[in-house]
């Protein structure tokens, strides 16, 4: 496989990070973890300990030391560590920086010391900030509307100039909306788990405003295909791309197809908008189509059935 063996997944213990990390022990990469379980799970690893090549490490993005330390002898670097929640950063915006990018900023140069040979960024759609009706592109103007979509930009810019001045082959991918399995169930995480969980409680959706806004909801697992193919791909490097299913749902819609899968006899109760709120988050995904031959393959119907049955297992499980 291009001659990579051993790659680091920094976030490894998160909700996507860990799914990534599943996918390449079981195509037999070496695979290292650092996580400081700040918000990552260690059950989320629990089907990954006593397997060959897996390490976990527990430490911090910014401490210099432990990324030299775990960066070593790895081919490809993944980078998802970073503070994930838009509140939270308004909250405490100089440590979303600091995290997301001081830590980004300290991960890329130690790749370059030591020779990592790529390196995929997790980067979001936050940083195209308020849409106008129409799916994201690329190459659309950028204008984050808070400071973790500021920071994610820093990100992904240190990306492209790491490859245009050091030469480190970085692919930055836009995430839009995630879910799947072990997303965190909490006042900040994301729509479909809060929507779920209080179904599970028998309890109606609360819908933020008229329900009209949209969202690019994409499963986990093609998430993860997305990271495989930028690791590969010769022609992604130095580039950015929208990773989401190409599909716009709105909650009103997300809403009642929950209702419907899971049977529950209750109708959404609408509540004041959320202060902030983007009304239209969609992805084009083309670019990533074309260069990247990506093909999301997890309709929203079968992810959220998955999703679904997870959290029933798991049912209990709240972490913030
Ligand atoms: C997503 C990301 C966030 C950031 C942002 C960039 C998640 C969890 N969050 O935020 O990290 O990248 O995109 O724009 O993926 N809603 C309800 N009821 C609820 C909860 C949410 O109606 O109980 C609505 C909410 O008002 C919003 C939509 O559902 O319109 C999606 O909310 P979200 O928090 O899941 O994700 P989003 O798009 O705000």
């Amino acid at each position: 496989m291009r001659g990579y063996s051993r790659v680091l997944v920094t976030g490894g213990a998160g909700f996507i990070g860990s799914h990534l990390v599943d996918r390449l022990l079981g195509e037999g990469f070496e695979v290292v973890v650092l996580d400081d379980f700040s918000s990552g799970r260690m059950e989320n690893l629990s089907g990954c300990f006593g397997r060959d090549g897996f390490v976990l490490v527990r430490g911090d993005v910014r401490d210099r030391d432990v990324v030299r330390k775990v960066v070593e002898g790895v081919d490809v670097v993944f980078h998802l560590a970073a503070l994930v929640s838009v509140p939270v950063s308004v909250e405490n915006p100089v440590l979303v920086e600091d995290v997301n990018v001081g830590g980004t900023l300290n991960v890329l140069k130690v790749c370059v010391d030591v020779g990592v040979k790529r390196f995929v960024f997790a980067g979001s759609c936050a940083v195209y900030g308020e849409g106008h009706g129409v799916p994201r592109r690329e190459d659309d103007v950028l204008d984050p509307i808070s400071p973790y979509g500021v920071s994610k930009l820093a990100g992904e810019f240190y990306c492209r100039v790491f490859y245009r001045v050091y030469g480190l082959e970085t692919v930055v991918l836009r995430y839009f909306n995630v879910y799947g399995p072990r997303q965190v169930y909490g006042p900040y995480s994301g729509v479909i788990s809060i929507f779920i969980n209080r179904l599970l409680e028998g309890r109606p959706p609360v819908i933020f405003g008229d329900g009209n806004q949209v969202r690019d909801f994409v499963y986990v697992k093609d998430v993860v295909e997305a990271n495989f193919l930028a690791m590969f791909s010769k022609n992604a490097v130095g580039e950015v791309f929208n990773v989401g299913s190409g599909r716009c749902t709105s909650i009103n819609e997300l809403a009642g197809l929950l209702i419907e899968l899971m049977g529950v006899d209750v109708k959404p109760v609408y509540s004041d908008p959320r202060l902030g709120d983007i009304r239209y988050s969609c992805a084009d995904i083309s670019r990533a189509r074309k260069v990247l031959g990506f093909e999301p393959k997890v309709s929203l119907r079968e992810g959220l059935l998955e999703t679904i049955a997870w959290f029933k297992e798991n049912y209990g499980r709240k972490t913030a």
